[in-house]
């Protein structure tokens, strides 16, 4: 049976390989993409999700538009990592055909969830939409089955050994990016009594990198959605030229992170990755806002620590070849 699957997401080039990935598997089912500001502002992530879908014919995918800042913390973008409409590489993607829906992202969430459901939920983005539809209606959180989350990072990046890859306003401490823009969110949505968590972090985003070996293999299926998403991986940003420059084959390497699409590879198949299940605690404010931090109390979730790359490659490529 295919698992139902609500994707919240901010795309985002790493969201837009995550986003296909989904539609290319056979045990995945994509119901519906909630969006919000993230990587760049709303619009832009609405009009990204959208030309995915059109892409490669799925427009039946509803797309909802919600929050456009995070519920407290001022919005911080990424143009700089994603190009500034947040698909550099992506400028043949087609201008969509339909309309967003509507319904505010959080309203359609409170609706999905409003009776117990079997759709697995996957925030691939800042949780504020997520958040927001648990303080207008906190009962949904019952209703939810699981949650596949990109973001955190409970334990060391292995770029440099740090707790995230942004800096923490006012503090020498970083976080991970989705938890660092909106911790308020990210509290909440954790501490909402949501059963099932799954924490796919920075710590093992950034053991799972593209490169020159995945462009080939992806430019050799040659589909559209191939070509698409090599064209836009491949284009990588400064910050990311400079982050993995140790890391390059050759000069042209585009290695880069993809993190989002690690997580929906945890959702298909989570056997490719080890885990462990810790208690983690996120403080919304502070000078270690947004960090996740394992203790002794705090939420229980499955953490995932390590992955197989070979297998990730695989089901990445098998999953592109299907669109
Ligand atoms: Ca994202």
């Amino acid at each position: 049976m295919r698992i139902p699957l609500l994707i919240d997401t901010d795309p985002g080039q790493d969201d837009a390989i995550a986003i296909l990935l989904t539609l290319g598997s056979e045990k995945l089912d994509l119901k519906a993409l909630t969006v919000t500001s993230g990587n760049v502002g709303l619009a832009k992530c609405v009009n990204n999700a959208q030309r995915l879908l059109e892409l490669v014919g799925r427009t039946d995918v509803p797309v909802y538009s919600g929050a456009d800042r995070p519920l407290v913390n001022p919005p911080v973008h990424l143009e700089g990592v994603f190009g500034e409409d947040g698909l550099a590489g992506g400028e043949s993607l087609p201008t969509p055909s339909v309309k967003p829906q509507a319904m505010h992202a959080a309203d359609a969430l409170i609706e999905f969830y409003s009776q117990p459901s079997d759709m697995l939920l996957a925030p691939i983005a800042p949780m504020t939409n997520i958040a927001l539809a648990l303080q207008k209606n906190p009962t949904i959180a019952k209703n939810i089955p699981g949650l596949v989350i990109m973001g955190g990072c409970p334990y060391p990046e292995p770029l440099r050994g740090e707790m995230g890859n942004i800096g923490i306003p006012g503090s020498p401490h970083r976080a991970e990016y989705n938890f660092a823009v909106d911790p308020h969110a990210a509290a909440l949505v954790l501490e909402s009594g949501i059963r099932n968590i799954h924490m796919i972090g920075l710590n093992v985003t950034r053991k799972v990198l593209y490169g020159e070996d995945m462009d080939r293999d992806l430019r050799k299926i040659g589909n559209k959605a191939a070509i698409a998403i090599a064209n836009i991986l491949s284009t990588v940003g400064e910050e990311d030229d400079q982050d993995y420059a140790t890391l390059k084959k050759s000069p042209s390497d585009p290695v880069r992170a993809i993190h989002d699409a690690v997580a929906l590879a945890y959702a298909e198949d989570p056997s490719i990755f080890t885990t462990a299940d810790v208690l983690v605690s996120v403080p919304a404010t502070g000078d270690r806002a947004g960090q996740s931090i394992i203790g002794d109390e705090g939420v229980p979730m499955r953490v995932a620590v390590e992955a197989d790359n070979k297998r990730f490659s695989e089901l990445l490529l098998h999953n592109i070849s299907r669109l």
